[in-house]
């Protein structure tokens, strides 16, 4: 047999320091046959004349071709788009009688150095017959996947010739149905390759109770002596003998691999029998499932991926090494952590640079048979079984000791079957050191995660808050950045990043994918139809987050911002840095910062950052901003880069914010402590005192010079008094439970200066028996302004469509006595009945805050409120101020309206639900409603007297 079983896609070189450098070309050991080829175009196999198969090539009328490309980018035929039909009949019994043919041809010259020649192709679409010599090599399919021959024995030392025919059209174009220009031809390489003894090399990086090694599986001829040295920055850090079998080497002083930390090390094969070293880089990483999650090194991935087709708009899928270099940069630089190789395993030197960056990829077969819908799927069909396993071999085989590779995919949109079982088992069989990903096996019967396309973020979090126990959740596609797009990217980073089981996703797609033509009116890039093809698929390839021209699209900008590294807290003057890093510690970094009013810069400075761990919060940092802050007034922050890092120049900017300045508070400095017991975090600035309980993540007691103002925790709320317009609402709203949540508290984090703490709690609050609830992501600052809140929250679940009201109620230990504020008045207020209430300074007397309805029910909201100062009739006065207008209401501490009770409560609301009148007409009008859509609110309380 010439053609050779699938393996690892390696070289030979005669050198150390060549072999170091990875780089093919350096090799006198590789044979590139890219170049001009002759070439004869016809119609159909049919046409091929008898004296090409007799070898006598010049018997033939040659035009010329450049390989590696397409035929139909270089004259001969025309592109033709489709996304999910097929332009030809669906029967793959039988190619279309016109199936046009290529025929290629060159004389090269080779003089054979080492044991054996392989002839390699690394992607010929879609089906192919080589000779060598005259002689019949071999013919080979799979449009995305290598074939090569031993041809050791049809070498002449000297010239030879090589001619090779091309099919248009196969049985196998079926199977390769994805979403994308149908373009064939010889578009990869095509290489001659000097081989000594090794045969097959597969490296599995495996960390074993506290140490790193790797098991090197080695398959040679029975003569070959190999020795194996590993390198690292070029230096050699260990070695063994390596015998036809697995052999273990242990790494000391490890440098793990990850998508932050991409360190990789070469193992360099010698064979000194033959002179011949083969490099073969991998890294030290490990991809396994923990507690439902997949994670990298032990720590779990969240995946800011993109789906990436390989294309140029020139040249279609052949692609020179600077063009993926250069674009997988620019990913890269763009924060993306994550590619999958929509929908094929991609050109080899991708996955090179995948490794040198640090990309996590899902390398995906190359099997789609979206258009066989109309007839029947393959996917049962016993028939291609064979097909779909060796598809998936070869994959693995040839992309094995990629670090970058985590997640192998079994192909896309081809319904699900036992045929993909088959590939799962045979994928398993090869290789136990990754997880396997199918987006088409719903019930995750072989795949190691659940995948979907293009999912509501609600209904990601419906599933996300069911089950503790399931396998995670990733969007193998989402976000379709057709044109102008996608919207809300910020809604899925949000849930991505609350919810364990959703590990992120893929945007559909990288790039536009449209070809440039010569028109009238100068070049174009066109789309589907532009070739007049009667079945296409239009601009569906026009998608991506930049243009064919890789020019980014607002949408990407919008990506880059939602995934960027770094999170900021703010308040007032006091700015923390989260590092959203999963393994890298943060270095030379600062953070900019630049106040503008109403446009115009005022003030601005940078402050070095500390080196962050990962995950870690900064210490509490002050700019030096002015006292005056008001309405127009914008921080900017950004954090830049003070070194060249990785694919960072220096002065990149890594993550940026913009924030509302109000001013500073005229309080003076005073030194903040914290105490912490397993039960509650203590924190006291001055003569204020903030307690927080670790279990629920509450504020259980506000206290000024130890007198307390709370009576019970300062809890998120959703419920009020019925009004007799909610008659008709009532029984639904007692099923959902509202009246009695339960608040958990599931991470707190602390940092501080010496006299501003920050708190950053994540809560859960959710009613019991049934199934929905509330995620919380609080920040409380305890400095010079008292204690601000900021609280975002996020329904999910079965969760009700609308509640009575959303906020803060603060049982006091005592009752009101005034209220002083600026906001709507004098009387009450609600989104849908507050034309008779303008925005003033008011002051009321307790006995005049709430409206006596003859039947008791809510009153007395006072919306648009910027602060407020409520007296109390003992202890200290509560002054609270909004970053944006709230809701604020006073009621008994029973909750019923104000009368005689002996403690009161106070409501600082995010928003409240409006009145109506269907006690015998309609629900409020849809736009004054309070539907359970995120929120976010930030208050500031201080205690005085
Ligand atoms: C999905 C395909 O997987 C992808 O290749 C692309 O065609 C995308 O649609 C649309 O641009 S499949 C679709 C049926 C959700």
């Amino acid at each position: 047999m010439r053609k050779l079983p699938p393996r690892t896609r390696f070289f030979a070189y005669d050198e150390l320091a060549t072999a170091l450098t990875y780089k093919e070309g350096a090799s006198p050991f590789v044979h590139s046959l890219n170049g001009t080829w002759q070439f004869c175009y016809l119609q159909s196999p049919r046409e091929v004349p008898a004296a090409f198969r007799a070898g006598d090539y010049d018997a033939i009328d040659w035009q010329t071709i450049k390989v590696p490309g397409h035929m139909e980018l270089q004259g001969y035929g025309k592109p033709n788009y489709t996304n999910i039909s097929l332009p030809i009949p669906v029967d793959p019994a039988a190619a279309p009688a016109n199936n046009p043919t290529g025929l290629y041809y060159r004389r090269f010259s080779c003089t054979p150095q080492l044991a054996r020649q392989v002839l390699r192709f690394d992607g010929v679409d879609s089906t192919f017959t080589v000779w060598l010599n005259g002689q019949l090599v071999g013919d080979g399919h799979g449009s995305r996947l290598m074939t090569e021959f031993d041809v050791t024995d049809l070498l002449k030392p000297g010239e030879n010739t090589i001619a090779v025919q091309v099919e248009k059209w196969s049985e196998y174009s079926f199977l390769e149905d994805q979403d994308q220009w149908w373009l064939s031809g010889i578009f990869r390489d095509v290489t001659i390759i000097d081989e000594g003894g090794l045969n097959d090399l597969q490296i599995t990086p495996q960390y074993q109770e506290g140490q790193w090694q790797i098991a090197v599986a080695v398959q040679a001829e029975a003569n070959a002596h190999l020795r194996g040295k590993v390198y690292f920055a070029g230096q050699p850090v260990a070695e063994a003998a390596l015998p036809t079998g697995t052999t273990t080497i242990p790494i000391s002083a490890p440098r793990e691999w990850t998508d932050e930390t991409p360190n990789l090390y070469t193992l360099v094969v010698a064979d000194d029998a033959a002179g011949a070293l083969v490099p073969m880089r991998f890294g030290l990483r490990q991809v396994e499932m923990i507690d439902d999650q997949i994670c990298l090194n032990g720590e779990p991935v969240l995946f800011n991926g993109v789906n990436r087709h390989e294309f140029n708009p020139e040249t279609g899928r052949a692609l020179t090494q600077e063009y993926i270099l250069s674009e997988v940069t620019q990913i890269k630089r763009a924060g993306i952590n994550a590619i999958r190789t929509s929908h094929y395993p991609n050109t080899p030197y991708f996955y090179d640079v995948c490794d040198e960056l640090g990309l996590l990829v899902i390398d995906e077969c190359d099997l789609e048979t979206h258009g066989m819908y109309v007839t029947e799927m393959p996917t049962d069909d016993p028939y291609w079984q064979g097909e779909f396993v060796s598809r998936a071999e070869r994959m693995v085989h040839r992309d094995f000791n990629h670090p970058c590779i985590v997640i192998w995919s079994l192909g896309n949109e081809s319904d699900f079957g036992e045929n993909h079982v088959a590939e799962a088992a045979a994928i398993r069989k090869l290789d136990v050191s990754r997880l396997i990903h199918y987006e088409g096996d719903r019930k995750t019967e072989v795949a190691d995660m659940y995948s979907t396309m293009y999912t509501p973020v609600e209904d990601i979090e419906k599933r996300a808050v069911k089950l503790t126990h399931q396998k995670p959740h990733i969007l193998c596609e989402y976000g379709h950045a057709m044109g102008n797009g996608a919207g809300s990217l910020q809604d899925y980073q949000d849930v991505f990043r609350l919810y364990k089981s959703v590990q992120g996703g893929f945007i559909w797609e990288w790039k536009d994918h449209g070809l440039k033509q010569a028109t009238p009116a100068g070049p174009q890039y066109v789309w589907g139809g532009a070739f007049g093809e009667p079945v296409n698929d239009g601009t569906f390839c026009i998608d991506g987050l930049v243009r064919p021209d890789r020019v980014p699209s607002p949408g990407l900008l919008e990506y880059e911002h939602v995934i960027q590294p770094f999170q900021f807290f703010v308040a007032q003057n006091h700015v923390v840095v989260k590092s959203l890093y999963h393994y890298q510690t943060t270095r030379d970094l600062v953070l900019r910062w630049q106040l503008e009013v109403t446009g115009e810069k005022v003030a601005g400075g940078q402050i070095a950052l500390p080196a962050l761990a990962p995950g870690a919060l900064s210490p509490v940092l002050s700019l030096e901003l002015p006292e005056a802050g008001g309405v127009d007034a914008m921080l900017n922050l950004a954090i830049e880069t003070t070194t060249v890092q990785g694919v960072f120049e220096t002065g990149a900017q890594l993550a940026s914010q913009q924030v509302a300045y109000q001013g500073l508070p005229a309080q003076p400095d005073a030194a903040a402590t914290v105490s912490q017991t397993p039960a509650a975090v203590t924190i006291t600035r001055g003569p204020l005192t903030v307690t927080v309980d670790r279990g629920t993540g509450n504020i259980t007691q506000l206290s000024q010079d130890d007198q307390k103002v709370l009576a019970g925790d300062m809890a998120l709320t959703l419920d009020r008094l019925p009004i007799s317009n909610d008659m008709n609402v009532v029984a639904e709203r007692q099923k959902e439970r509202i009246a009695t949540l339960f608040a958990r508290c599931e991470s707190i984090q602390m940092t501080q200066n010496d006299d501003t703490v920050m708190v950053a709690i994540r809560q859960r609050i959710a009613p019991p028996a049934i199934n929905w609830g509330i995620e919380l992501a609080v920040t409380l600052w305890v400095g010079a302004a008292g204690v601000t809140i900021r609280t975002r929250g996020w329904f999910d679940g079965e969760k009700p469509t609308e509640v009575p009201r959303i906020g803060y109620q603060l049982p006091l230990t005592t009752t009101v006595r005034t209220v002083d504020w600026f906001g709507r008045g004098l009387g009450e207020s609600y989104p849908d009945s507050l034309d008779a209430a303008p925005l003033g300074h008011y002051q009321l007397n307790r006995d005049q805050w709430g409206f006596p309805y003859v039947v008791p029910q809510e009153a007395g909201n006072r919306m648009g409120v910027r602060w407020a100062t409520i007296t109390t009739a003992t202890g200290p006065s509560l002054h609270v101020a909004g970053l944006t207008p709230f809701n604020l209401n006073v009621v008994g501490g029973d909750g019923q309206p104000l009368g005689n009770q002996s403690s009161d409560q106070v409501r600082l609301d995010a928003r409240v639900q409006a009145l109506g009148s269907n006690s015998c007409g309609p629900l409020p009008l849809p736009r004054y409603r309070l539907y359970t859509d995120p929120f976010d609110f930030t208050v500031t309380l201080n205690l005085q007297y």
